[in-house]
Formats: structure tokens, sequence, C-alpha cells
């Protein structure tokens, strides 16, 4: 049979729903309360899945909905099978999922199994003897000379070994002390990982968001870090020698016998390394999140200058990978700043207009994208002004260490206010009512950002120009357009110092998509025809006499999508 006639195949892509479709990510915390306590909660979801449906998404992925201390905002599990609290229970759980399935939308969960809380049980029976059937769950170390095992540091602040229990030994812990390091050496400890994914898979969920997945294998000689590799202890961190096998493990015992989605966290891992988890042919996960675009300019806590042909470099390595691979698209997430503050302009002026051209990029890029909760009304940046409106664990663990190193208190907060983790945490806007409608009681667990009088979703839905509706707009455009999703990528200006230009060639139809990342007008000669182009969307209103020569005037923050005929 021919090639064309195959509706299985995209020219030389499998197709597949998670190819297809469009993620929107909820940090449950912060998305809508709905008993009035100041912390958002499943209730809270259910009570806006209609608004998920009307936004025209078709994945949710739910960041940490176990029952958790809250160390690290539920990237510390207590009990893999228990709902947290504050979120509600089992049976909120099954009526969301039971919402979200009635209106067609899926649902992936998020899979944190390279750490655990220190409050599971399981680390309480490995702390409490060097002889207890559990001790074998984590890692565990003699000290050396007195101290820890090795120099190897944790990313919230101070070592990565934590003394306890009564054999003086220490545990890794990569994160906060309350995270430590399952021993994914331990054959049992795997077996435990792939039942707890059974079980929720078996409730019905489309799959997982994996946190931090390069990182369980570790290298067991636990070698001393160099001063420069100290830098960026995750280069070593996601080195381990038996992630593949891991994965390819947890996928054949598990994964394929599910049609489910699975995203890794690439946190760390060297680009080939991230091309081997993710290639089809091997069996291991589906997609992963690289890092460079969404913390382009970052070294560590400092946010430094970039440019837009190092973006456009970014973009273009993904869209290059070989048909056995399938890129994400992500401007945000639960870790990082806003991208209307990060990649567009977040004053008054340019706001909307930016936002809006971001949900272009988002939406017309070759690869599956996921949109966070908040960036489809423009949420920004929240103006810190103190060290005592932050909430993030890893400021607190960091603070003193910044401090030691000799920068200022303002330095820091001055980066901070560029890329600080609490950023993407403030509550949701739903109206202009106090605390942003984000609450029926009189405070939130995070300040609730001071223009949610402005920016808020009410106000979003009424304005037919809104950047809600102009995602809503694009959502409708994408869905099932094979032309869009699988067409070829090509950057038809990668020097341009204001101007993001690409074509997208599928089957039947070019896309060309011209975004205006600057505050200035720009003259740009695309070198189309564009006697053979229609105007599809635009984020701005203009009159399609401008396009007669080839030759476009674009406005500050445009966003141009046209289709060939
Ligand atoms: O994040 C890991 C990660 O990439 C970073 O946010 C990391 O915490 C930081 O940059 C280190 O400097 C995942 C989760 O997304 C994050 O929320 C958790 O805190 C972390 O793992 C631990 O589970
Ligand atoms: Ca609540």
């Amino acid at each position: 049979m021919a090639a064309a006639s195959d509706l299985s195949r995209y020219q030389s892509y499998k197709r597949e729903w998670w190819k297809e479709q469009v993620v929107y990510q909820i940090y449950p915390r912060s998305f809508r309360d709905a008993n009035g306590d100041g912390i958002g909660d499943i209730q809270g979801i259910i009570s806006e899945l209609d608004y998920l449906d009307r936004l025209g998404v078709d994945i949710v992925w739910l960041s940490p909905h176990f029952d958790s201390p809250n160390a690290d905002n539920g990237y510390d599990i207590r009990d893999y099978r228990k709902v947290m609290a504050e979120f509600g229970t089992m049976e909120d759980f099954d009526q969301m999922l039971a919402g979200l399935k009635q209106r067609g939308i899926k649902l992936i969960i998020d899979l944190v199994v390279n750490h655990s809380s220190d409050e599971h049980e399981w680390f309480q029976q490995s702390m409490s003897s060097k002889d207890n059937p559990y001790r074998n769950y984590y890692i565990w170390r003699p000290g050396v000379d007195g101290g820890p095992p090795n120099n190897w540091p944790s990313f919230f602040g101070g070592s990565a070994w934590q003394q306890a229990g009564p054999d003086g030994e220490y545990y890794l812990h990569y994160f906060h002390r309350k995270q430590p390091d399952l021993n994914w050496e331990n054959p049992k400890l795997r077996e435990e990982v792939y039942s707890l994914m059974r079980f929720w898979l078996d409730k019905g969920v489309d799959g997982f968001r994996m946190d931090v997945i390069p990182l369980i294998s570790k290298d067991q000689d636990f070698p001393d870090m160099d001063a420069e590799t100290l830098r960026h202890p995750e280069t070593v961190y996601a080195s381990g020698p038996r992630l593949h096998e891991f994965l390819n493990e947890m996928n054949r015992k598990v994964l394929s016998r599910y049609d489910v989605m699975t995203v890794g966290e690439a946190f760390g891992v060297s680009p080939a390394r991230a091309l081997r988890m993710t290639d089809e042919r091997r069996q291991e996960i589906d997609l992963a999140f690289l890092f460079d675009i969404v913390r382009i300019g970052r070294d560590n806590w400092y946010q430094r200058d970039w440019t837009l042909p190092q973006l456009k470099g970014l973009f273009t390595m993904p869209s290059a990978l070989d048909s056995h691979h399938w890129p994400t698209i992500f401007l945000s997430n639960h870790d990082n700043p806003r991208p209307v503050s990060k990649f567009g302009d977040d004053s008054p002026a340019y706001r909307m207009a930016s936002a809006r051209l971001l949900a272009m990029l988002l939406l017309t890029q070759k690869g599956t994208p996921f949109l966070y909760q908040g960036d489809e009304i423009g949420m920004t940046n929240y103006p810190f002004t103190a060290f005592d409106q932050f909430d993030d664990v890893e400021i607190k663990g960091n603070y003193q260490q910044v401090m030691d190193s000799g920068v200022s208190a303002v330095e820091y907060l001055a980066e901070l206010n560029k890329n600080s983790r609490d950023h993407a945490r403030t509550p949701m806007q739903w109206s202009s009512a106090p605390l942003g409608g984000f609450t029926t009681g009189d405070s939130s667990w995070l300040a609730v950002n001071p223009n949610y009088k402005t920016v808020n979703v009410e106000a979003s839905l009424k304005n037919p120009d809104s950047i809600f509706n102009f995602y809503r707009q694009l959502l409708d455009i994408r869905r099932g357009n094979l032309d869009l999703i699988y067409g070829e990528y090509y950057d038809i200006a990668p020097e341009h110092e204001q101007i993001f230009a690409y074509t997208r060639t599928g089957r039947n139809r070019t896309y060309l998509v011209v975004l205006n990342m600057s505050g200035d007008e720009v003259h740009f000669a695309t070198g189309h025809d564009f006697n053979n182009y229609q105007l599809v969307i635009t984020n701005q209103k203009v009159s399609r006499s401008q396009i007669a020569t080839g030759e476009l005037a674009l406005k500050p923050w445009e966003a141009r999508l046209y289709q060939s005929d």
C-alpha cells in the first residue's frame, strides 16, 4: 500500500495522539481554592473544568497531588497512593478524572521517584537501622574523616548527604534533606515504583511527567567533584550508568501495557542522552523537556543577557531531529519565570501583544506544546521587594550560601526578580475580586500579583482580543491540522535581531509565521511572494494591503500567521 494512504503515518512520522495534542499544566496549590483555606485544591480544579474545555486544551498535566509534608510543595511524597489532604480526597481525584474524561481531556500526573519524602514509611524504616529490610530503599554510606562520604552538593544548599539514624551513616539527597534519593539499584524498590505506577494507570490516568528522571541512576563509586563540576552538579547526577536500563525495564514492565504518554524532565542531561531516552526504537520514554530555551541566559541564580539569534538557534535544534524523535515546546512551568516577563514585554504597553505573540510561538513550533496555567491570560512575574515574600525552598536553602559568597542581598533580589520559581506559583487570577478570586478566604498561601485587577480570567473571557481568546483561536487552528503539526520547520531569518520568522511545510500547504520580538516597528523582507499566501490570524488589527510586496511592516510585538493556498 502506498505510504500516502497510510493513516498511521504522516510523511516520515508515526502518528501518535501525544504528538498532536496540547498540554496544560496545573500547579494545584495555586490554581483554585474551593474551600477558602488559601490553598488550591481538587474541587477548585473541578469547578474550572469548563474553563479548560473552553480554552481547548487536550491534556492536563497535574503537578504532584500526593500526600506530602510539602517541604518542596508536593515534590516530596509521603504516600504515593494517597491524595494530599489539603487538596482533597481520592473521591475528589476520581471525580476530577471523570470530569476531564467527560470533556475529552486526558490527564497525566507527576511521577516523582528520584526521591521521596523523609516522612515516607520506607524512609522511616530505612533510617531505623542498618539491618532493616528497607535499608536499601535509600542510599546510605558511612562518613569519611568525620564528614560526609563525598563533596556532592544539594541543589537546595549545603551537602547532598545528611547523617541520620542510630548508625551514624549518611543518606543521599540531591534536593532538600527532606527529599532522600531512592535507591534504584535495589530491584525491590523498582518493583514498588512500577506498582505505584500501575495503581494510577489502572485508575485511568493517561501517563506521567517524570520528575528529574535522568537522576535516578547513580555512579556507585560516588567520586568527588572538581571545582568546575561543582558549579553544574546536575551534569554528574544525570550521568548515572544504568539510566537507560532502568527506563527500558519500566517501559517493558509497565508503560508498554497501556496507551499512555510519558515526558521526562531532562534536567542536567546531555543532548545525546536525552535523544537516547526518547528514541522511539529504544522503548524508554516518549518525550523530554530540555531546558535550553526556558533557561536561556541562566547561570545558577544569575540571569545573563541573551539575543534573539541565540534563542532561535535553540528552536532549530529540536526541529532538526530525525523522525524517531518528537520535541516538546514550552516557555515556562512551575520552576521558571513568566514567559511574558522573560521573552516578551510585561509593561502595560506591550503585555497583551507580546503574550499573544508568545502564544503563536508556542503553538506553531514543531513539537508537543506545554502551556502553563496563567500564561493564557498573560500573568507576569511578581514584583518581589523582600526575601520574606518568597516561599521557595530553593531560595531559603541557598540564601546563606549566596550571601557568604560576597553577593549583596540587593543584587540577589534583583536576579530573583527575573528568575525565581515563585513567579510561576502565585495564585491564578480569576477575577478582579479580592485575592484575584483565587480563594473565598481572606488570605492565600503565596501573595497574589498586585496586577490582578486588570490581569484576570474574567476580563479575558469578556474581551474578544484577549490573550485567552487568541490562545483559543490558535488552538482551533492547530487542532487536527497535520500540516501545522508535522510540517517541516525552516527558520527563514536566523540572524535577524528582532524578527523570528519560519515556515512549516506540510503535505498540503505551507504555514509562514512572522513574529516581531521587539518593541520597534520593523520592516521585514520575507522572501515570500504573498500572492499565494493568506493571512490566517494576527495579534494586531492590521490591513492586508501591507503584505503586497513580500515586505511586511510589523508593529511592535506583532505576530502573523499565513498559509499558502
Ligand atoms: O525540578 C528540577 C529542576 O529542574 C529545577 O527546578 C531545580 O529544582 C533547580 O533548578 C535546581 O537549581 C523538579 C521539579 O520540577 C521541581 O519543582 C522540584 O523542586 C525538583 O524537581 C525536585 O523534585
Ligand atoms: Ca483549599
